[in-house]
Parts: structure tokens; C-alpha cells; sequence
């Protein structure tokens, strides 16, 4: 340990101050977080299982606050002023447990634990329970914006008991992004709410980033236009209603070149899409919760697609419609059909998002405030953007609608982008581009506003096979149609 991190791990040994808060597991994440609560005035705790990075952390940045550094989890826990505040940013899984059976032995009851690593809502609620038992606060937060947004301000939604909020609440909203002088964290709801969440806001992120994938490939291949001319065009959407975060960055992205080959630095990327798992647990919960997200379901499929190497290799030259492009005038109009197309089906995504929140709560008995997820997901996090104003005025309007499509903005947004959308979906699947994003929100949006459904074809093959019988729509209770037999109809 350097002579500074040895001056501060005495002086806390010595009793003289204690820590506000405490930060253990200091990699990327819980290295900035600390750094974070010390630049907003905060005595930060650190602890680390390596020792190397608390001293590495005092040695770079230790003139950026008050760091109190503990070689031992009892050092560490011994340094926090009561109740304790302790946040652990370690891998998810195996190692929070780890950490977690270590503090636990240590603390006394009325400590708040907070994991804000991503954790599974169903270990988070597991953990909670235990710590219950010990009368510990245990809060499962998402913290949303990487490793810039730790450090810079992060969305923080975190899940946890109301009282655990009131110790936390200050602090965390403190540190974490502000938009119009509105903090970028509020109390989520009990146990594994937080998590719940933030699950579902990475479910998001990977629709949106393949709706604005997919607007990209339907520029390039069906529109014949380059890189840099597709970046123009984002630049020029992020000065309207897709403003965001996503917009933005793919227009960087777009532009870059790369320096060794002078190509478009997306021409020398390998186009196999890594994921960590949220996104798939999103869906995985939204099966088990009967919630319909087929935008977040497409992407994660896209992304299972694209690293199917041997799959694609075998595919390769199937037949398709040949090398086929816009003509140019419709090429002239294509761009700003694309648009249109992809606001639409962001539209329909966010609403399957917050449909699946809606139901988590009402699973969980959770109660989450949607238009609050809305306002705290403005800034920090990957998926900010203007468009979330809007989801907020909506659930403002009426917190219990059943789906955003019905508000007034996205109505009428929804009517003006009609013919575009339909048309950028039939272009896709004429020009042979896929867009399995674009069009599954379509036939979601239009199966969710058709009167009647092929659903009662399905009912009546699943009785002739199964005799799991029917209801009918002029008459209540269960029928069975004698298929084998004279047809007649029984009812059961
Ligand atoms: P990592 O996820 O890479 O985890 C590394 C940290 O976990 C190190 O401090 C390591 O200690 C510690 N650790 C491990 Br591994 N096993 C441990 C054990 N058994 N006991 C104690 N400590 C253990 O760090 P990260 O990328 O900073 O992410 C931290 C958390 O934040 C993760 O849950 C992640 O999913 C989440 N998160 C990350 C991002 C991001 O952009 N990276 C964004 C949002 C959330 P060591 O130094 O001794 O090996």
C-alpha cells in the first residue's frame, strides 16, 4: 500500500471519521461510483478483494475526495457511520452471494446493502428475504449508463423497503443524473423491483438498437447509401423526436473511419452481435408473465443470428430477390419513410417495456410508478432520450392505461406514420433486407387493433385435437365439439 493509501487506512483505524458510505468491488463500475459519491463532498469507504485496486483507486484519484481505504471487509465495515450504507459492485451471480455472506456476519440490524450489480430480480428478492431475517436492508439497484455514467451521473433505480430509501435515497439521488433539476433515481418498489426495472430497460436498449440497426441496413442496402451519408441522416433525426442518446452515437459511430484500412469503420467490424444476458432475461420473465414483447424478443434473436457462424455459412446464396435497389426517387423519399417506420416501432417497443413493468407489479405486488421509470431513464442511461417526456405526460395522464399506444401523442404519431411504416416493411421484405424488428412491430400493432383475431381458428384446432374446448362469443362457459362423432357441441 502506497504511503497515502496507508495514511487514510490509519487515520480510519484511528477512529476519526467515519465513512458516509461504503463502496466494495472497485473495477470499472464501483471504482467510479466511489469516485463519484467523493466528488459530490461524500467520505467514501473503499474495499476491493484484490487489495492492488483500493490502492490503485487512493493513488489516481485520491485527491479527488475523501476515500477511506480498508484492506479488511471488518475494516471496512468498521469504518461506515450508522446506519451503514454499503454499495457492492462485484460481478453478478456467485460473487455477490460471496460478498454478501462476508458482510453480513458484521453488520448490525438497521444496515442497508445495496447491490448494484445486475443481478436477477429473483436472486434480489431471494437475497432481500435473507437479509430480512437479520432485520438488514438489502436493496438491489439497477445502475444504468456504464462506466461513464457511474462516474458522471448514472439512471439509479433502486428496489428495496421505503425505509431503506429514506437512509439511501439523498445520497443515491445525489450522485446520479439530473435532467431539467430532476434527479435520475427514485424508489422503484419492494425487494426486487429495482432489478425488475432495470432488466426491462435493457430489454429496451436492445430494441432500440436493432430498430436503429435495421434503419441503417435498409439505407445502405435498399437506398444504395454510404456510411458517412446514413450518419448525416441520423445527425439530422437527432435534432427531432428521436433525439437520443442511440441517435446520437450511431451517427458517431456511422462517421468514424477506420485508420488502418481508410474503410467505414462498420465495414471492418465483425457483424456478430455479444450479449450479457439481460436482454434474454427479459424476455425469459416476459414468457413466464404472458407479456407479448416481441421487439425485445426480436432483437435478442437478431443477435443469437448474427453469431450463428455456421448456420449463416450454410445459408449462404439461398436464393433471395437478387441485387435489388430503390429507384431513385424512391430512394429520394426513403429516408424520411424510414423515420417514420422506425419512430412507429420504438413506439410499439417502449409499450411492450412498460407493459411488461405493469405486469411484473401486479406478479410482484410491486407498486412502480411507470411515468417515474419514464422520468428516471431521461438521463444517464443508455436508452435517454427526448421520446421519454413523452411516455411520461401519457402515464401523467392516466397511470393505469393499459397501453401507450391509446395516448393522444402516440395516436396521432402512430395514424401519420401509417403508409410509411407498411411501406418501409414491404420494401424490406421485396428488397430481401431483414426487419424483424419493423415488422414484428407492425403485426403487433396490428393484431393488438383488430376486432377479431385467427386466435379462434387455434381454439378450434386445439379441440379437435385435444378436446380442450372453446368458449363462444354470444354465450358464457366452456365447450367441446364432438369431432370424432356427430359434431354436436357439449358444454363442460
Ligand atoms: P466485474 O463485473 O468485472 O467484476 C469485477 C469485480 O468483482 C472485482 O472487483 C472483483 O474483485 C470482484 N469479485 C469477483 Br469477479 N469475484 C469476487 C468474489 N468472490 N468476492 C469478492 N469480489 C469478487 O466489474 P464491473 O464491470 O465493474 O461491474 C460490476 C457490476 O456492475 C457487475 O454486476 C456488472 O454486471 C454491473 N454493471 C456493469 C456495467 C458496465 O458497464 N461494466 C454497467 C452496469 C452494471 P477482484 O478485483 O478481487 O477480482
Amino acid at each position: 500500500m502506497t504511503e497515502q493509501a496507508q495514511q487514510q487506512d490509519h487515520s480510519q483505524a484511528g477512529e476519526q471519521a467515519h465513512a458516509h458510505v461504503g463502496v466494495t468491488g472497485l473495477a470499472v463500475m464501483g471504482r467510479n461510483l466511489a469516485r463519484n459519491f467523493a466528488r459530490h463532498g461524500y467520505r467514501v469507504a473503499v474495499h476491493n478483494r484484490t487489495a492492488a485496486r483500493t490502492t490503485e483507486l487512493v493513488d489516481e484519484f485520491g485527491h479527488e475526495g475523501d476515500f477511506l481505504p480498508a484492506k479488511s471487509t471488518e475494516r471496512f465495515v468498521a469504518s461506515l457511520e450508522r446506519p451503514r450504507r454499503i454499495v457492492i459492485m462485484v460481478k453478478a451471480g456467485a460473487p455477490t452471494d460471496a460478498v454478501i455472506d462476508e458482510l453480513v456476519p458484521l453488520l448490525d440490524p438497521g444496515d442497508v446493502v445495496v447491490d448494484g450489480g445486475n443481478a436477477h430480480f429473483l436472486d434480489t428478492r431471494r437475497r432481500e428475504a435473507a437479509l430480512r431475517e437479520h432485520g438488514l436492508h438489502f436493496v438491489g439497484s439497477g445502475i444504468s449508463g456504464g462506466e461513464e455514467g457511474a462516474l458522471l451521473g448514472p439512471s439509479i433505480m433502486p428496489g428495496g423497503s421505503a425505509e431503506s430509501y429514506r437512509v439511501l435515497g439523498p445520497l443515491l439521488e445525489s450522485i446520479a443524473a439530473r435532467v431539467d433539476g430532476v434527479p435520475c433515481c427514485t424508489h422503484v418498489g419492494a425487494d426486487g423491483a429495482g432489478h425488475f426495472v432495470k432488466m426491462v430497460h435493457n430489454g429496451i436498449e436492445y430494441a432500440d438498437m436493432q430498430l436503429i440497426a435495421e434503419a441503417y441496413d435498409l439505407l445502405r442496402r435498399g437506398a444504395g447509401m454510404q456510411p458517412g451519408e446514413i450518419a448525416q441522416v441520423f445527425r439530422g433525426w437527432n435534432a427531432g423526436r428521436l433525439e437520443s442518446y442511440l441517435i446520437e452515437i450511431t451517427s458517431k459511430v456511422l462517421a468514424h473511419t477506420d485508420a488502418e484500412t481508410g474503410k467505414p469503420f462498420v465495414d471492418v467490424v465483425l457483424d456478430q452481435a455479444e450479449q450479457k444476458g439481460t436482454g434474454r432475461w427479459t424476455v425469459q420473465t416476459a414468457l413466464e408473465l404472458g407479456v407479448p414483447v416481441s421487439g425485445i424478443a426480436e432483437a435478442v434473436f437478431a443477435r443469437s443470428l448474427s453469431g450463428t457462424v455456421a448456420l449463416r455459412e450454410a445459408a449462404h446464396g439461398l436464393p433471395g430477390p437478387g441485387e435489388t435497389w430503390l429507384d431513385s426517387a424512391a430512394a429520394d423519399t426513403f429516408a424520411g419513410e424510414v423515420e417514420q417506420a422506425l419512430y412507429a416501432s420504438k413506439m410499439v417497443a417502449y409499450a411492450q417495456g412498460f407493459q411488461q413493468i405493469q405486469a411484473g407489479a401486479a406478479e410482484y405486488e410491486w407498486r412502480i410508478d411507470p411515468g417515474a421509470m419514464a422520468t428516471i431513464w431521461r438521463g444517464g442511461c443508455i436508452i435517454r432520450a427526448r421520446f421519454l417526456d413523452r411516455i411520461k405526460s401519457a402515464y401523467d395522464a392516466d397511470p393505469e392505461r393499459p397501453t401507450l399506444l391509446t395516448d393522444a401523442h402516440f395516436r396521432d404519431a402512430l395514424e401519420g406514420a401509417q403508409f410509411a411504416w407498411r411501406r418501409v416493411v414491404s420494401t424490406a421484405a421485396q428488397l430481401g433486407v431483414p426487419a424483424p424488428g419493423f415488422a414484428s412491430a407492425l403485426a403487433y400493432y396490428d393484431a393488438l387493433r383488430a376486432p377479431r383475431l385467427p386466435a379462434a381458428l387455434v381454439q378450434g384446432q386445439r379441440d379437435y385435437f385435444g378436446a380442450h374446448t372453446y368458449r363462444r362469443v354470444d354465450r358464457p362457459g366452456s365447450f367441446h365439439t364432438l369431432w370424432g362423432g356427430d359434431r354436436t357441441e357439449e358444454q363442460r
